[in-house]
């Protein structure tokens, strides 16, 4: 009988990496969605006549209980949340209620349904905020420096308390920043690249830009979730820094887009005050030397190979639309 998985947010970009990479591996897959007046089905849509879909919020104790009833998975990957860290600041309360307590309700559920489930808590290296030490690992204090670091921290905690509590088998996965042609727009790789292709082909001319000295562990999203399958996978549950291990500036993220299009970012960007952050995170660069021994776990694209491969999505893209 196929393995049966049960990925919430699997119409975020991580969401449909996973599920690509589960039904390869010959599982059955389902996704939890939540009613909208629009279909936020674009990432998954080549997918959608092989994947089971069913509507829940992370908001109501119920739809989930009735969601794992009626699916019963083997995995559970929580992946959905509210995910933007400067929507974090203007919505505190809402951030904490699908971010933070939404974890409760998925694991009460779990308790409640099937406590043999697999439970995996999509984690972030955002927890570690103000950085404790260089790089970051597993016993790395947390300082979060927004609602949304503060609420993964919660969901951190409160995935290990289930585990300890209730002998769920239940991981947290401390992902660092990673990225992909599906990354939101709003996020900054993919606002740079989807501007590169936009300048390159003379729909626009600027791109306004907040901390361009921010420092940030970047990989590829298709090597990450590799990373959670493997997690849950194990002979024991436990938690997992992913990351490169090399970390590079928005600044350099800019400049290798722009050359990699023929274009220099200095005749392009601009900085714009109202894009800063009430707080930020200045540096992240997290050591995934566990993952490595423990997992067997290794990233297959390169920081370079990576902006390339958003540089040429973005533009073919582009150049589709004006067809
Ligand atoms: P996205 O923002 O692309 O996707 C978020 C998903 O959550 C979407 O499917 C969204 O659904 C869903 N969602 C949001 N609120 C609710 C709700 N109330 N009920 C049900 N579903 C909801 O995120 P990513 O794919 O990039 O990230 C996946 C997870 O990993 C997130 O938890 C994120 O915080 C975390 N993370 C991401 C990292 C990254 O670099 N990408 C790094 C570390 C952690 P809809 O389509 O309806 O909006
Ligand atoms: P982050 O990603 O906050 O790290 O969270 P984001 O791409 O939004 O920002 C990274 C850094 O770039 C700086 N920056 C800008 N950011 C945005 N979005 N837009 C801009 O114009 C801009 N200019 C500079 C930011 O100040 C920041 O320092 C992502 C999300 O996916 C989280 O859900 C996840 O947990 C973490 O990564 C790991």
């Amino acid at each position: 009988m196929a393995r049966r998985a049960l990925i919430t947010g699997i119409t975020g970009q991580d969401g449909a990496y996973l599920a690509r990479y589960l039904l390869d591996l010959g599982y059955e897959v389902h996704g939890m969605v939540r009613r909208a007046s629009t279909c936020p089905m674009e990432r998954i849509d080549d997918l959608r006549d092989r994947l089971g879909l069913h509507q829940a919020d992370l908001l109501d104790q119920l739809s989930m209980i009735r969601l794992l009833d009626r699916v019963q998975p083997d995995e559970l990957y929580n992946l959905a949340a509210q995910s933007f860290v400067p929507t974090s600041f203007e919505q505190p309360l809402l951030t904490g209620e699908f971010t933070a307590l939404g974890v409760t309700r998925l694991l009460e559920a779990v308790r409640q349904v099937n406590p043999k489930i697999r439970f995996y808590q999509a984690s972030s290296s955002e927890m570690f905020g103000t950085v404790r030490a260089e790089p970051q690992d597993e016993s790395t204090p947390f300082w979060p420096r927004s609602p949304y670091g503060v609420a993964k921290v919660y969901g951190h905690w409160i995935t290990v308390n289930y585990r300890e509590s209730y002998e769920i088998f239940a991981c947290s996965g401390i992902l660092f920043n990673h990225e992909s042609p599906l990354r939101g727009k709003e996020f900054v790789t993919r606002k740079i690249t989807d501007a590169v292709a936009r300048i390159k082909l003379g729909l626009q001319t600027t791109l306004k830009l907040g901390n361009l000295d921010a420092q940030r562990d970047w990989g590829f999203a298709g090597d990450y979730v590799r990373a959670m399958w493997m997690m849950l996978n194990q002979d024991q549950p436990d938690d997992y820094v992913v990351a490169t291990g090399i970390k590079h500036s928005v600044r350099e993220f800019a400049q290798l887009a722009f050359e990699h299009a023929g274009l220099n970012y200095e005749d392009h960007v601009e900085i714009d005050p109202a894009l800063l952050r009430p707080a930020d995170v200045h540096t992240l660069r997290g050591d995934p030397s566990k993952a490595h021994r423990v997992l067997g776990w290794q990233p297959e694209v390169s920081f370079a190979g990576l902006v390339a491969m958003m540089v040429d999505a973005d533009l073919r893209r582009v150049r589709n639309e004006l067809r």
